[in-house]
């Protein structure tokens, strides 16, 4: 999956990964982050240990795409890409190509991390014009998916702002019509964060988890949706199947309804092995989002939905599977009965 990071130069995209890596290596509460380019994670170390020391990482043009695995207890289980988005697009000298092109990721996006400056924000009211351009591309993005993305809207360098409630309430107003907006749609599920990056990091993990959490759910979501559509396709070539057509493919050389029946059923089988290993790290990472995150309920519920409807699919099918060997052993114990009646009338004879 690819998340894409948003945000004015000198946000503290830069800082907040290198924040972000040196909490992900590690390990929140048995999930573990690798970036899996060597040059790319000896510069996400560095930046991270100049953090836990107080100092911020230099300044860097670069646009950059980070590639990390996400692993459980140990074991590997999900891929996914951090884009830092250059600045260019969100200001207002952008050309028509460069808003084409960040709709365009963001519309191709599994996850969406907003960075907000608020401490400039607090200082200027011209940062709330700055914005102006961030909140007309997160209406278009959220007027134009169709398929659902987490969205995070980070307000970065927290600790150089004060706590009181009525400075965070103006902070948040340019973009609160984007959090609402996006809430009332089950397409972009959003949540707000203040994040700092310094010697005492706050809010890291959340931007990340969030993103993670539904990434992992979204693939569950479509992993159990390939195993239903294949076995769609076995039960309506069972349907088909007979013994007539059995013959007239054996004679065609094609493949019969019951052979069609029986791959699909094997690859629905294979694709239900690939779902397993995701369904406890989803429901785990879910709840670790929890425990950081008050948002992170709802996401916990849908996680915990998945896995009881994998498994109670999975009860279903082995129902069908005991039954289907029941009804082979009592055809084959009838045939048996057969011939041995018939033998017996044969020795009578
Ligand atoms: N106090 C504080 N300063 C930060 C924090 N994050 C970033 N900064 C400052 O903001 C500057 C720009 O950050 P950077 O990550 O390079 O921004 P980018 O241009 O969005 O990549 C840094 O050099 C720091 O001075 C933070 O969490 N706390
Ligand atoms: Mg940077």
């Amino acid at each position: 999956v690819r998340i894409v990071m948003l945000g004015h130069s000198n946000a503290g995209k830069t800082t907040y990964m290198a924040a972000m890596y040196a909490a992900g290596r590690a390990g929140i509460r048995g999930f573990r982050i690798r970036a899996t380019d060597p040059a790319r994670e000896a510069e996400l170390l560095r930046n991270a240990a100049a953090l836990r020391h107080g100092r911020f990482p230099p300044p860097s043009a670069r646009h950059s795409a980070h590639e990390f695995v996400l692993s459980h207890r140990g074991r590997d289980f999900f891929d996914f890409t951090w884009n830092d988005y250059r600045g260019g697009a969100l200001t207002d000298s952008a050309t028509d190509r460069d808003t084409a092109q960040v709709l365009g990721d963001l519309a191709a996006a599994d996850g969406i991390v907003v960075f907000v400056d608020a401490q400039a924000l607090a200082r200027s009211d011209d940062d709330r014009g700055r914005l102006r351009r961030t909140t007309v591309l997160l209406q278009r993005t959220i007027a134009n998916r169709t398929r659902a993305v987490p969205l995070v809207i980070a307000y970065t360098k927290a600790d150089l702002v004060s706590d009181d409630p009525a400075v965070w309430q103006a902070l948040r107003r340019p973009l609160d019509p984007i959090v609402e907006a996006a809430a009332s749609t089950p397409i972009v599920v959003p949540t707000v964060v203040r994040v700092s990056c310094g010697a005492r990091p706050q809010g890291v993990q959340v931007p990340l988890l969030w993103c993670l959490s539904h990434g992992v759910l979204a693939e569950v979501t479509r992993r159990e949706n390939a195993v239903t559509a294949c076995r769609d396709v076995a039960a309506l070539a069972r349907a088909k199947a007979s013994i007539g057509n059995e013959i007239s493919s054996l004679f065609k050389g094609t493949e019969s309804y019951s052979t069609q029946a029986a791959n699909a059923e094997k690859q629905a089988k294979q694709q239900l092995a690939d779902l397993a290993p995701l369904l406890r790290p989803a429901e785990r990472l879910a709840a670790t989002l929890a425990r950081s995150h008050r948002d992170g309920a709802a996401t916990v519920r849908a996680a915990a939905a998945a896995t009881r409807e994998s498994g109670s699919a999975r009860r279903q099918r082995r129902a069908q599977e005991i039954r289907n060997v029941f009804f082979s052993v009592v055809i084959i114990v009838a045939v048996l009965v057969v011939i041995v009646l018939f033998m017996n009338q044969l020795m009578n004879l």
